[in-house]
């Protein structure tokens, strides 16, 4: 698995990154791994912002916000926009957008105590955020989809059982469905890591899915180890890399796969991906917007330190799928 392209469907944004820690007003280090929408006829960005608070670790995190006319020059608000810090819970990171019915749902990673959660709070201003629901650990890389389907929210989301699968990091892509966003169940699996033929390690959602005529459109995230990798970032030793990998759902069974691409729609290739970076070979896509003329824009996070934007033709990504 050592030499992964990106599709020839995809083209990344020439003025990539479009946002760095350089563009945040208050304390900034790493800045990635965004979700993004359209609401109330602007673009809008949540951000993860890894800083210091002191000179030694980067042991802080919050979610910063930002607003755009065109979804590719944005501009950061004053302050960011959501924490969540107790005694129990350490930081809130990885946030994922979905407006349904014209409100605009949250999913967020939580690092705590005891464990992983993976949470949903809405919002109507950016300001004020009521938090729905929070999963057992351990789960995270949760994306709600923008319609109900057959009368039942839909979540994806990534459990991470160990036990279960060997002791190994072999995590895959599951979903549950609700009937107000807070009691979730009916779960069921969806992709396992054994059928995306560029991962070795685990899989994740992706960005929120979109909706075409002929199916969902869901990114993931596909990892793959290699342990002769060294030093490949600030940290000692950082041995995956992650890809962007694409799938066809079905539209009134959202857990059915139509098909996947059989390889990746985006893999480390540019400097901004695979040098300079906190862990370097980083893809990690968090939104996904179809605009009115098929064109979709994908935004994700890049070497765990910037922000990055790639376009592609919604009809282009149906044709990658094929059946498993
Ligand atoms: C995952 C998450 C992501 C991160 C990725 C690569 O486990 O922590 O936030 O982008 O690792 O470091």
């Amino acid at each position: 698995m050592s030499d992964l392209k990106s599709s020839k469907l995809i083209k990344r944004y020439s003025g990539n990154p479009i946002l760095t820690a350089d563009d945040v007003p208050y304390n900034a280090t790493l800045v990635f791994n965004a979700g993004v929408t359209k609401y109330e006829n602007k673009y809008v960005m949540v951000f993860r912002n890894d800083y210091r608070s002191s000179k030694q670790r980067l042991e802080c995190t919050s979610i910063g916000l930002a607003f755009s006319d065109d979804g590719i020059r944005w501009s950061v608000q004053p302050k960011p926009c959501f924490k969540l810090k107790d005694n129990e819970i350490r930081r809130a990171y990885d946030p994922r957008l979905t407006v349904i019915d014209g409100r605009c749902y949250m999913c967020f990673a939580l690092d705590t105590v005891h464990g992983i959660r993976g949470g949903i709070a809405v919002t109507d201003d950016f300001d004020k955020f009521e938090i729905l629901s929070m999963t057992v650990p351990d789960n995270r890389n949760m994306v709600l989809f923008p319609d109900r389907v057959n009368g039942k929210y839909i979540r994806m989301e990534r459990p991470f059982p160990v036990y279960g699968r060997g002791g190994k990091e072999h995590f895959d892509i599951w979903m549950s469905d609700s009937s107000d966003l807070k009691y979730w169940g009916n779960s069921q699996l969806v992709l396992g890591v054994e059928n995306v033929p560029f991962a070795n390690d685990k899989i994740g959602p992706a960005a929120p899915p979109i909706k075409t005529e002929k199916g969902w459109l869901a990114t993931f995230h596909a990892v793959d180890i290699d342990h002769t990798r060294g030093k490949n970032g600030w940290e000692p030793c950082w041995q995956k890399r992650y890809t962007a990998g694409i799938m066809l759902l079905d539209l009134n069974n959202p857990q059915k796969v139509i098909g996947i691409s059989h390889e990746p729609l985006l893999a480390p290739e540019a400097a901004y991906e695979t040098e300079n970076g906190f862990r370097n070979d980083v893809i990690f896509p968090g939104g996904m917007i179809l605009e009115d003329n098929g064109e979709v824009k994908i935004y994700y996070g890049a070497a765990d330190t910037v922000e990055c934007l790639a376009v592609a033709c919604v009809d282009d990504f149906i044709s990658l799928c094929t059946p498993i």
